[in-house]
């Protein structure tokens, strides 16, 4: 209860879930800024700044990891963190507006602006999570396949060692040789949650993988059945009939927009939840940018107006994290079209507010107590 005998209100938990964190995490960074980056000149009064600036910088300045976590040198030693940062910068799959091989660098930059403390979820990730940023997967512009086999490589590599994925995309078309990747490191199925405007699910899009081949070819994958494919937020007038006729006939679980409003963004969560973890082992999270409204999201490569609020996308990744998941990605995000940040920062936040969740339901190790 808050003060009186009225109920404790969200802004009053908060300020006491502060007191939790320990700061050692910030003291670290200060003092390695302070051994590499050379004592400030003698007229700064803060003496936490250095002369060059290194991992404490301010958010302007060019040193870009997601929200400034420890840059991963040797990829060899990733197993040895809770989660890491992979960016994947690809548009060979897009068919519409390219420019998602820009999305990895834009979301970066954008979360620079946050050190990783939000205030409502009571959580500081730097302090809470051991994360690092382990740059980008060498992708062939040029090649799809090869690419793919790229990317897979590559989340194998850092979900096999046991580590927490976290994929910056590029266009949709990763889907699928994410999932390979996963795959091959769960014995039992896995689930999809998938938020979109577009149901990508077509064999072939033109004569080709593209972003809209994603899930047919994923949900080809033995332990990944089309039942725990879930897909919120289709609608609009660029579904393509095929990947419609696909999602049909394998039984895939599609909610539009205008479910999520008739249902709410709780009860929606709820029934995700339950179709993805039927029989599932693990769950994945695939987040495109495109489900929020093009007003909102406006730098992407396929908008279709109608979609998310950023409060309701927001709301729905948190609720939907609280049963675990194994990884996510953050797809079609396309800083070329995008207006003063908006899409990248959008961005960037989708990926805090899940392992925020993540951490509060006690799915990833806190390196301070969570309550
Ligand atoms: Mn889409």
């Amino acid at each position: 209860m808050g003060p009186g005998q009225r109920p404790e209100t969200e802004g009053e938990r908060d300020l006491r879930a502060e007191r939790r964190i320990s700061g050692d995490v910030w003291r670290e960074r200060i003092e390695e800024s302070l051994r590499h980056g050379l004592e400030a000149a003698e007229s700064v009064g803060n003496r936490e700044i250095s002369v060059f600036a290194r991992r404490f910088a301010p958010d302007y300045s060019g040193s870009d990891t997601f929200m400034g976590f420890p840059f991963l040198e040797d990829v060899q030693r990733v197993g040895e963190h809770v989660a890491v940062v992979v960016g994947v910068p690809y548009d060979t799959g897009t068919t519409s507006r390219a420019g998602a091989r820009y999305g990895p660098r834009g979301i970066r930059q954008a979360s620079r602006i946050s050190d990783g403390y939000s205030f409502d979820m009571g959580v500081d990730l730097a302090e809470a999570l051991d994360i690092v940023d382990a740059g980008d997967v060498f992708t062939l512009p040029g090649n799809i396949e090869k690419s793919f086999d790229q990317i897979t490589a590559a989340v194998d590599h850092v979900f096999g060692a046991g580590t927490f994925p976290v994929i910056l995309g590029d266009d949709h078309s990763i889907g699928f040789p994410v999932l390979r990747g996963l795959a091959r490191n769960v014995s039992g199925n896995i689930g999809i949650i998938h938020l979109d405007r577009h149901a990508d699910m077509n064999e072939r899009d033109y004569d080709d993988l593209t972003h809209g081949t994603p899930w047919f070819h994923a949900t080809n994958i033995p332990n990944v059945p089309a039942k725990n494919l879930v897909q919120i937020g289709l609608g609009g007038w660029m579904g393509l009939r095929e990947s419609i006729g696909n999602a049909r006939e394998r039984g895939t679980t599609i909610l539009t927009v205008d479910d999520v409003d008739t249902m709410g963004v709780e009860k929606t969560a709820e029934r995700a939840l339950e179709v993805a973890w039927d029989g599932a082992e693990a769950v994945y999270l695939s987040f495109d940018i495109d489900s929020v409204d093009p007003s909102a999201a406006p730098g992407t490569g396929t908008p279709e107006p109608g979609g998310f609020t950023p409060r309701e996308a927001l709301k729905l990744l948190r609720l939907v994290a609280r049963e675990g998941l194994c990884g996510m990605e953050v797809v079609e995000v396309s800083p070329p079209y995008d207006v003063a940040e908006t899409t990248v920062l959008l961005a960037s936040r989708a990926v805090a507010n899940v392992l925020a969740e993540l951490l509060l339901h006690g799915h990833l190790p806190s390196r301070y107590p969570m309550s």
